[in-house]
Protein backbone atom coordinates (compact mmCIF):
# COMPACT_ATOMS: atom_id res chain seq x y z
CA UNK A 1 0.00 0.00 0.00
CA UNK A 2 1.22 3.57 -0.94
CA UNK A 3 1.76 6.21 2.05
CA UNK A 4 2.55 9.72 2.18
CA UNK A 5 5.83 8.95 3.28
CA UNK A 6 6.85 6.83 0.06
CA UNK A 7 8.94 8.43 -2.58
CA UNK A 8 7.81 9.45 -6.00
CA UNK A 9 9.25 10.31 -9.54
CA UNK A 10 7.38 13.26 -10.42
CA UNK A 11 8.94 13.87 -14.48
CA UNK A 12 12.88 14.80 -13.74
CA UNK A 13 12.14 15.42 -10.08
CA UNK A 14 12.97 12.92 -7.30
CA UNK A 15 10.94 13.79 -4.18
CA UNK A 16 11.81 12.15 -1.38
CA UNK A 17 7.81 11.37 -0.09
CA UNK A 18 4.58 12.71 -1.82
CA UNK A 19 3.72 15.89 1.15
CA UNK A 20 3.59 18.77 -0.90
CA UNK A 21 3.82 22.62 0.92
CA UNK A 22 1.22 24.32 -0.85
CA UNK A 23 1.96 27.69 -2.88
CA UNK A 24 1.32 30.19 -0.34
CA UNK A 25 1.20 33.93 -0.61
CA UNK A 26 3.04 35.85 2.24
CA UNK A 27 3.54 39.18 1.33
CA UNK A 28 7.28 39.76 2.77
CA UNK A 29 9.43 40.33 -0.18
CA UNK A 30 11.61 43.00 0.07
CA UNK A 31 12.95 46.43 -1.94
CA UNK A 32 12.75 45.26 -5.84
CA UNK A 33 9.63 42.36 -4.85
CA UNK A 34 12.88 39.84 -4.17
CA UNK A 35 12.65 37.37 -1.32
CA UNK A 36 14.95 38.39 1.75
CA UNK A 37 16.73 36.38 4.15
CA UNK A 38 13.94 35.95 6.25
CA UNK A 39 12.21 34.07 2.72
CA UNK A 40 15.22 31.81 2.79
CA UNK A 41 14.57 30.72 6.65
CA UNK A 42 11.72 30.05 6.17
CA UNK A 43 11.86 27.87 2.87
CA UNK A 44 14.59 26.27 4.63
CA UNK A 45 12.87 25.52 7.65
CA UNK A 46 10.15 23.69 5.73
CA UNK A 47 12.77 21.61 3.16
CA UNK A 48 11.36 18.28 4.47
CA UNK A 49 8.62 18.31 2.23
CA UNK A 50 8.67 16.05 -0.74
CA UNK A 51 8.31 19.18 -2.72
CA UNK A 52 7.86 23.15 -2.28
CA UNK A 53 5.50 24.67 -4.37
CA UNK A 54 7.22 28.14 -3.57
CA UNK A 55 4.67 31.66 -3.46
CA UNK A 56 3.00 32.48 -6.92
CA UNK A 57 5.23 34.99 -8.57
CA UNK A 58 4.59 36.97 -11.06
CA UNK A 59 6.08 36.62 -14.21
CA UNK A 60 6.50 40.89 -15.11
CA UNK A 61 5.79 43.86 -13.23
CA UNK A 62 2.37 43.93 -15.30
CA UNK A 63 1.34 40.72 -14.00
CA UNK A 64 1.26 41.79 -9.99
CA UNK A 65 -1.65 42.04 -8.33
CA UNK A 66 -0.78 42.35 -4.94
CA UNK A 67 1.99 44.21 -2.09
CA UNK A 68 4.98 42.70 -1.74
CA UNK A 69 5.20 39.75 -3.89
CA UNK A 70 8.39 38.57 -5.23
CA UNK A 71 8.37 38.47 -8.79
CA UNK A 72 10.72 36.53 -10.98
CA UNK A 73 11.42 39.00 -14.25
CA UNK A 74 14.52 40.91 -13.01
CA UNK A 75 18.57 39.24 -12.42
CA UNK A 76 18.38 40.65 -9.07
CA UNK A 77 15.10 38.58 -8.20
CA UNK A 78 16.82 35.60 -9.70
CA UNK A 79 19.75 36.01 -7.34
CA UNK A 80 17.45 36.52 -4.39
CA UNK A 81 15.46 33.44 -5.14
CA UNK A 82 19.52 31.57 -5.88
CA UNK A 83 19.50 31.46 -1.68
CA UNK A 84 16.19 29.89 -1.51
CA UNK A 85 16.65 27.31 -3.43
CA UNK A 86 20.37 26.23 -2.31
CA UNK A 87 18.88 26.32 1.06
CA UNK A 88 16.45 24.26 0.47
CA UNK A 89 19.07 22.08 -1.77
CA UNK A 90 21.34 21.85 0.84
CA UNK A 91 18.78 20.24 3.39
CA UNK A 92 18.07 17.73 1.24
CA UNK A 93 14.48 19.68 -0.47
CA UNK A 94 13.25 19.90 -3.90
CA UNK A 95 11.28 23.06 -4.82
CA UNK A 96 9.36 24.61 -7.85
CA UNK A 97 8.70 27.99 -8.47
CA UNK A 98 4.37 29.05 -8.91
CA UNK A 99 4.58 31.28 -11.93
CA UNK A 100 1.79 33.78 -11.67
CA UNK A 101 -0.36 36.54 -13.94
CA UNK A 102 -3.05 37.84 -11.57
CA UNK A 103 -4.78 39.65 -14.84
CA UNK A 104 -7.23 41.71 -13.42
CA UNK A 105 -7.40 41.03 -10.21
CA UNK A 106 -4.66 44.20 -9.31
CA UNK A 107 -4.38 47.86 -8.71
CA UNK A 108 -3.15 50.56 -10.61
CA UNK A 109 -0.79 51.63 -7.31
CA UNK A 110 0.90 48.02 -7.82
CA UNK A 111 1.34 48.63 -11.74
CA UNK A 112 3.99 50.52 -13.76
CA UNK A 113 3.17 53.99 -14.31
CA UNK A 114 0.15 54.59 -16.72
CA UNK A 115 -0.09 50.95 -16.94
CA UNK A 116 -4.08 49.47 -16.14
CA UNK A 117 -4.27 45.58 -15.43
CA UNK A 118 -4.76 43.23 -18.28
CA UNK A 119 -7.70 40.58 -18.33
CA UNK A 120 -9.58 38.72 -20.74
CA UNK A 121 -11.86 41.07 -20.59
CA UNK A 122 -12.87 44.99 -19.54
CA UNK A 123 -15.00 43.78 -16.53
CA UNK A 124 -13.97 44.18 -13.45
CA UNK A 125 -13.19 41.26 -11.00
CA UNK A 126 -15.45 40.79 -7.65
CA UNK A 127 -13.01 41.48 -4.97
CA UNK A 128 -10.26 43.93 -3.45
CA UNK A 129 -6.51 43.50 -3.04
CA UNK A 130 -3.83 44.52 -1.01
CA UNK A 131 -2.17 48.01 -1.24
CA UNK A 132 0.08 50.02 0.44
CA UNK A 133 -2.89 51.93 1.47
CA UNK A 134 -4.88 48.39 2.45
CA UNK A 135 -7.73 46.69 0.79
CA UNK A 136 -8.83 48.28 -1.71
CA UNK A 137 -11.09 47.33 -4.72
CA UNK A 138 -9.31 46.39 -7.71
CA UNK A 139 -9.10 48.66 -10.95
CA UNK A 140 -11.14 48.03 -13.97
CA UNK A 141 -9.13 46.18 -16.68
CA UNK A 142 -8.53 46.68 -20.67
CA UNK A 143 -8.67 43.66 -22.54
CA UNK A 144 -5.83 42.16 -24.10
CA UNK A 145 -5.65 43.02 -27.91
CA UNK A 146 -4.99 39.28 -29.65
CA UNK A 147 -1.78 40.84 -30.95
CA UNK A 148 -0.62 41.26 -27.38
CA UNK A 149 -0.49 37.64 -26.61
CA UNK A 150 2.73 36.38 -28.27
CA UNK A 151 4.47 39.19 -25.48
CA UNK A 152 2.44 37.57 -22.73
CA UNK A 153 3.79 34.33 -23.63
CA UNK A 154 7.72 35.43 -24.15
CA UNK A 155 7.25 36.64 -20.49
CA UNK A 156 5.64 33.44 -18.93
CA UNK A 157 8.79 31.52 -21.21
CA UNK A 158 11.12 34.11 -19.74
CA UNK A 159 10.21 33.41 -16.41
CA UNK A 160 10.61 30.04 -16.74
CA UNK A 161 13.93 30.25 -18.18
CA UNK A 162 14.79 32.88 -14.60
CA UNK A 163 13.74 29.82 -12.32
CA UNK A 164 15.72 27.25 -13.93
CA UNK A 165 18.46 29.92 -13.82
CA UNK A 166 17.90 30.59 -10.11
CA UNK A 167 17.86 27.07 -9.45
CA UNK A 168 15.02 25.60 -9.13
CA UNK A 169 13.84 22.28 -10.20
CA UNK A 170 10.87 23.13 -12.20
CA UNK A 171 7.65 25.82 -12.31
CA UNK A 172 4.18 25.50 -11.67
CA UNK A 173 2.43 27.35 -14.17
CA UNK A 174 -0.76 29.31 -12.01
CA UNK A 175 -4.01 28.46 -14.07
CA UNK A 176 -6.32 28.70 -11.22
CA UNK A 177 -7.72 30.84 -8.38
CA UNK A 178 -9.19 33.42 -11.37
CA UNK A 179 -6.10 34.67 -12.30
CA UNK A 180 -5.39 35.98 -15.83
CA UNK A 181 -5.21 32.17 -17.69
CA UNK A 182 -8.51 31.38 -15.92
CA UNK A 183 -9.92 34.57 -16.56
CA UNK A 184 -9.75 33.37 -20.39
CA UNK A 185 -10.71 29.97 -19.64
CA UNK A 186 -13.84 30.72 -18.10
CA UNK A 187 -17.34 31.18 -19.64
CA UNK A 188 -18.20 33.61 -16.74
CA UNK A 189 -15.14 36.13 -17.13
CA UNK A 190 -13.94 35.82 -21.01
CA UNK A 191 -16.68 37.89 -23.56
CA UNK A 192 -14.15 38.26 -26.69
CA UNK A 193 -14.72 36.90 -29.65
CA UNK A 194 -11.93 35.57 -32.28
CA UNK A 195 -8.61 32.99 -31.42
CA UNK A 196 -9.17 33.47 -27.54
CA UNK A 197 -13.07 33.30 -27.26
CA UNK A 198 -15.77 31.67 -27.70
CA UNK A 199 -15.37 27.71 -27.78
CA UNK A 200 -13.46 25.90 -24.62
CA UNK A 201 -10.94 25.36 -27.38
CA UNK A 202 -10.51 29.00 -28.04
CA UNK A 203 -10.58 29.79 -24.04
CA UNK A 204 -7.95 26.87 -23.02
CA UNK A 205 -5.90 28.27 -26.37
CA UNK A 206 -3.57 30.96 -23.83
CA UNK A 207 -3.20 28.48 -21.25
CA UNK A 208 -1.84 25.42 -23.98
CA UNK A 209 0.31 28.11 -25.63
CA UNK A 210 1.62 28.85 -22.21
CA UNK A 211 2.36 25.39 -21.88
CA UNK A 212 3.78 24.88 -24.60
CA UNK A 213 5.99 27.49 -24.15
CA UNK A 214 7.47 26.92 -21.17
CA UNK A 215 7.98 23.22 -21.73
CA UNK A 216 9.61 23.87 -24.94
CA UNK A 217 11.65 26.27 -22.59
CA UNK A 218 12.97 23.86 -19.73
CA UNK A 219 10.92 20.51 -20.23
CA UNK A 220 7.87 19.21 -19.66
CA UNK A 221 9.62 16.94 -16.92
CA UNK A 222 10.33 20.16 -14.79
CA UNK A 223 6.33 21.86 -15.72
CA UNK A 224 3.54 21.14 -13.37
CA UNK A 225 0.56 23.28 -13.19
CA UNK A 226 -2.43 24.10 -10.78
CA UNK A 227 -6.19 24.18 -11.67
CA UNK A 228 -9.19 24.94 -9.67
CA UNK A 229 -12.76 23.55 -11.57
CA UNK A 230 -14.75 24.77 -8.37
CA UNK A 231 -12.98 28.10 -7.08
CA UNK A 232 -15.29 31.34 -6.77
CA UNK A 233 -12.84 33.89 -5.41
CA UNK A 234 -13.31 36.79 -8.23
CA UNK A 235 -15.43 35.62 -10.05
CA UNK A 236 -18.64 32.80 -10.92
CA UNK A 237 -17.66 29.26 -12.19
CA UNK A 238 -17.64 28.27 -15.69
CA UNK A 239 -21.82 27.15 -16.87
CA UNK A 240 -19.57 23.68 -17.56
CA UNK A 241 -16.61 23.24 -15.62
CA UNK A 242 -16.27 19.64 -16.10
CA UNK A 243 -16.38 19.99 -20.18
CA UNK A 244 -13.50 23.12 -19.66
CA UNK A 245 -11.54 21.29 -17.25
CA UNK A 246 -12.17 17.65 -18.79
CA UNK A 247 -10.68 19.59 -22.04
CA UNK A 248 -8.02 20.91 -20.67
CA UNK A 249 -6.61 18.11 -18.71
CA UNK A 250 -7.57 16.00 -22.05
CA UNK A 251 -4.98 18.48 -24.03
CA UNK A 252 -2.44 18.24 -21.43
CA UNK A 253 -2.26 14.19 -20.73
CA UNK A 254 0.09 13.47 -23.52
CA UNK A 255 2.79 16.28 -22.56
CA UNK A 256 4.57 14.27 -20.01
CA UNK A 257 4.74 17.17 -17.73
CA UNK A 258 5.98 17.11 -13.84
CA UNK A 259 2.43 16.57 -12.37
CA UNK A 260 -0.67 18.22 -12.39
CA UNK A 261 -1.99 20.06 -9.48
CA UNK A 262 -5.84 20.11 -8.87
CA UNK A 263 -7.66 22.27 -6.05
CA UNK A 264 -10.78 20.21 -5.60
CA UNK A 265 -13.70 22.54 -4.39
CA UNK A 266 -13.20 26.24 -3.17
CA UNK A 267 -9.84 27.16 -2.65
CA UNK A 268 -9.46 27.08 1.35
CA UNK A 269 -13.08 27.04 1.69
CA UNK A 270 -14.37 23.19 1.15
CA UNK A 271 -14.05 20.18 -1.14
CA UNK A 272 -17.63 20.08 -1.62
CA UNK A 273 -19.35 23.10 -2.27
CA UNK A 274 -23.12 23.59 -2.79
CA UNK A 275 -24.97 23.34 -5.62
CA UNK A 276 -22.17 22.52 -7.90
CA UNK A 277 -19.74 19.11 -8.33
CA UNK A 278 -16.80 18.36 -10.74
CA UNK A 279 -16.16 15.03 -10.64
CA UNK A 280 -12.65 14.64 -9.72
CA UNK A 281 -11.67 11.20 -10.29
CA UNK A 282 -12.89 11.51 -14.24
CA UNK A 283 -10.41 14.21 -14.68
CA UNK A 284 -8.10 11.66 -12.98
CA UNK A 285 -8.27 9.36 -15.26
CA UNK A 286 -7.74 11.37 -17.98
CA UNK A 287 -4.51 12.02 -17.13
CA UNK A 288 -2.31 9.48 -16.73
CA UNK A 289 0.78 11.48 -14.80
CA UNK A 290 1.24 12.50 -11.24
CA UNK A 291 -1.83 13.75 -9.59
CA UNK A 292 -1.93 15.94 -6.86
CA UNK A 293 -4.71 16.96 -4.70
CA UNK A 294 -5.47 19.85 -2.48
CA UNK A 295 -7.47 21.66 -0.34
CA UNK A 296 -8.78 21.37 3.45
CA UNK A 297 -6.79 18.04 3.62
CA UNK A 298 -5.72 16.34 7.32
CA UNK A 299 -3.11 13.48 7.76
CA UNK A 300 -6.43 11.19 7.75
CA UNK A 301 -7.66 12.14 4.50
CA UNK A 302 -4.34 12.48 2.70
CA UNK A 303 -3.45 9.43 3.98
CA UNK A 304 -6.32 7.59 3.01
CA UNK A 305 -6.46 9.31 -0.55
CA UNK A 306 -2.90 7.83 -1.43
CA UNK A 307 -3.85 4.75 -0.14
CA UNK A 308 -6.78 4.67 -2.60
CA UNK A 309 -5.07 5.77 -5.24
CA UNK A 310 -7.22 8.72 -5.80
CA UNK A 311 -3.66 10.80 -5.64
CA UNK A 312 -0.11 10.69 -5.65
CA UNK A 313 0.86 13.69 -4.00
CA UNK A 314 -1.09 15.69 -1.48
CA UNK A 315 -0.21 19.56 -1.01
CA UNK A 316 -0.97 21.30 2.47
CA UNK A 317 -1.10 25.04 3.21
CA UNK A 318 -2.07 26.31 5.79
CA UNK A 319 -0.81 23.55 8.32
CA UNK A 320 2.72 24.10 6.36
CA UNK A 321 2.86 27.90 7.41
CA UNK A 322 2.07 26.73 10.95
CA UNK A 323 4.35 23.32 11.21
CA UNK A 324 7.72 23.68 9.49
CA UNK A 325 8.11 20.20 10.25
CA UNK A 326 5.14 18.86 9.46
CA UNK A 327 6.20 15.85 7.22
CA UNK A 328 7.44 14.30 11.00
CA UNK A 329 4.83 15.34 12.54
CA UNK A 330 2.32 13.77 10.43
CA UNK A 331 4.50 10.86 9.92
CA UNK A 332 4.39 10.61 14.22
CA UNK A 333 0.91 11.52 14.46
CA UNK A 334 2.13 14.40 16.81
CA UNK A 335 0.18 17.58 17.25
CA UNK A 336 0.22 20.81 14.89
CA UNK A 337 0.80 24.11 16.00
CA UNK A 338 -2.23 26.74 15.87
CA UNK A 339 -2.11 28.94 12.99
CA UNK A 340 -1.99 32.48 13.65
CA UNK A 341 -4.20 33.63 10.97
CA UNK A 342 -4.06 37.35 11.44
CA UNK A 343 0.00 36.90 10.46
CA UNK A 344 -0.28 35.39 6.91
CA UNK A 345 -0.02 37.98 4.82
CA UNK A 346 2.54 41.00 5.37
CA UNK A 347 4.84 41.66 8.12
CA UNK A 348 8.07 39.89 9.22
CA UNK A 349 9.21 36.72 11.17
CA UNK A 350 6.03 36.71 13.62
CA UNK A 351 4.06 34.01 11.97
CA UNK A 352 6.20 33.56 9.56
CA UNK A 353 10.01 32.04 10.26
CA UNK A 354 8.83 31.23 14.44
CA UNK A 355 6.49 28.31 14.28
CA UNK A 356 8.62 26.03 16.57
CA UNK A 357 9.53 22.08 15.36
CA UNK A 358 8.54 19.17 17.64
CA UNK A 359 12.80 19.16 17.98
CA UNK A 360 12.51 22.51 19.50
C1 LIG B 1 -4.11 34.61 -1.04
C2 LIG B 1 -3.78 35.96 -1.07
C3 LIG B 1 -3.21 36.49 -2.18
C4 LIG B 1 -2.95 35.70 -3.29
C5 LIG B 1 -3.94 32.43 -4.86
C6 LIG B 1 -1.87 33.60 -5.12
O1 LIG B 1 -5.08 32.43 -4.39
C7 LIG B 1 -2.98 33.48 -4.44
C8 LIG B 1 -3.27 34.34 -3.26
C9 LIG B 1 -3.85 33.82 -2.13
O2 LIG B 1 -3.58 31.61 -5.70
Amino acid sequence: MTTLFDPIQIGDIALANRIVMAPLTRNRAIEGNKPGPLSVEYYRQRATAGLIVAEASPISPTAQGYLDTPGIWSTEQVAAWKAVTDAVHAEGGKIVLQLWHVGRVSHVSLLPAGEVPVSSTDKPANGATFTREGFTPVSKPRALRDDEIPALIEDYRKAARNAIAAGFDGVEIHAANTYLLEQFLRDSINDRSGPYGGSIENRARLLLEVVHAITGEIGAGRTGIRLSPQTLFTAPLDSDPQAVYGYVVEQLAPLGLAYLHVIEGDTGRTRTPDGTSVDYAALRRAFSGPWMINNCYNRDLAEKAVADGKADLVAFGRSFISNPDLVRRLRDGAPLNELRADKLYGGGAEGYTDYPTLAA
